[in-house]
């Protein structure tokens, strides 16, 4: 049960609240309860994060890594000589070296990233490696409209590049809608996206509940993150990990599950637990291939050549905006 605070004091502690204060707070109010999968990268979340990357368990990056390493020329030939690439969420900038190393005389690369100093720091690097290439970040979230620097003068296509399948973190109706913004932006270009497939579901329960604990203890982290950034008491025992593959909806779902019954106060409200109840922390979804081409027509894109690995885990999609 939600207990509610006098107005005022409401009021008050909403505006001094952060994005992620407030979206806590009407997360554990709404049912079910949940809150959106982006409050799990602060600095601790991003190395568990990259921690789960190299788990043996989690296939997809290093999948990813294999199809856009083995398909680069293919790749290559289809973006052309001198692109522009336009990364959505590019983080630490690590897998675009592997694109700009296949690419002809790539002229430009733009990275959005929504931590800009990260992205900053990022971008200084990724210059030292590629003095040829003009390297200017975009510290933005890559999810609203955005007006784009002009293309350079004799430059070549303009490629988005969205790798990792974070696509599939977005609900259906987010999916598309970046999707429709990513073609808008891209016209006359085309989009190179990674994307998780569809498989068996042993598998992708053995990918979110590895044996080390990894992808538990960055599920449960967004409670640490809570307790260290908000006035919230949540006690790191009394919630457990749970992630499973729904097959209807084709997606593996996060939770965190009350181990027992308990009060959680965050921000001078209180929040009762009920013994299973649970936070929705994020979607997973998996894509046939079939099935992502006709999401990328109905955004306005033509889906082109698709790469995948032997035992078909995993894709990489070009397509033409
Ligand atoms: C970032 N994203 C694509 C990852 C995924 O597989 O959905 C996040 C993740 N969650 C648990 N493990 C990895």
């Amino acid at each position: 049960q939600r207990q509610p605070v006098a107005p005022a004091a409401a009021e008050k502690n909403a505006a001094l609240l952060s994005e992620f204060g407030r979206e806590m707070q009407a997360g554990l109010a709404r049912r079910p309860r949940s809150i959106s999968p982006k409050y799990f990268y602060d600095a601790a979340g991003s190395q568990l994060f990259d921690r789960i990357c190299e788990l043996p368990e989690y296939y997809p990056t290093r999948t990813e890594l294999r199809i856009l390493g083995e398909c680069a020329g293919e790749i290559a030939a289809q973006v052309g000589p001198g692109a522009e690439i336009v990364e959505f969420g590019a983080g630490s900038l690590t897998k675009v070296r592997l694109l700009l190393d296949a690419l002809e005389a790539p002229r430009r690369y733009l990275p959005i990233d929504i931590s800009g100093e990260h992205l900053a720091a990022a971008a200084e690097r990724l210059r030292a490696d590629y003095p040829q290439l003009a390297v200017q970040p975009i510290a933005a979230d890559y999810t609203m409209p955005l007006v784009l620097p002009a293309p350079l003068a004799g430059a070549g296509k303009r490629v988005g590049f969205f790798p990792g399948s974070t696509i599939g973190n977005f609900e259906p109706d987010e999916a598309l809608a970046f999707l429709q913004l990513a073609a808008r932006m891209l016209r006359g270009g085309g989009l190179l996206i990674g994307v998780d497939l569809v498989k068996d579901p042993g598998r992708l329960h053995a990918a979110y509940n590895d044996a080390q604990g990894v992808t538990a203890a960055f599920n449960l982290n967004l409670l640490r993150r809570a307790n260290a950034e908000l006035d919230a008491n949540f006690d790191l025992e009394g919630f457990a990990h749970a992630a499973f593959y729904n097959a209807p909806k084709q997606r593996i779902e996060m939770h965190l599950v009350s181990r027992r019954d308990q009060i959680v106060s965050l921000n001078g409200e209180r929040f009762a637990f009920e013994e299973g109840e649970t936070i929705h922390t994020e979607y997973s979804h998996k894509f046939t291939v079939e099935g992502l081409r006709a999401l990328a027509v109905k955004a306005g894109f033509r889906p082109g050549a698709v790469w995948t690995d032997p035992e078909r885990l995993f894709s990489v999609h070009w397509l033409g905006a």
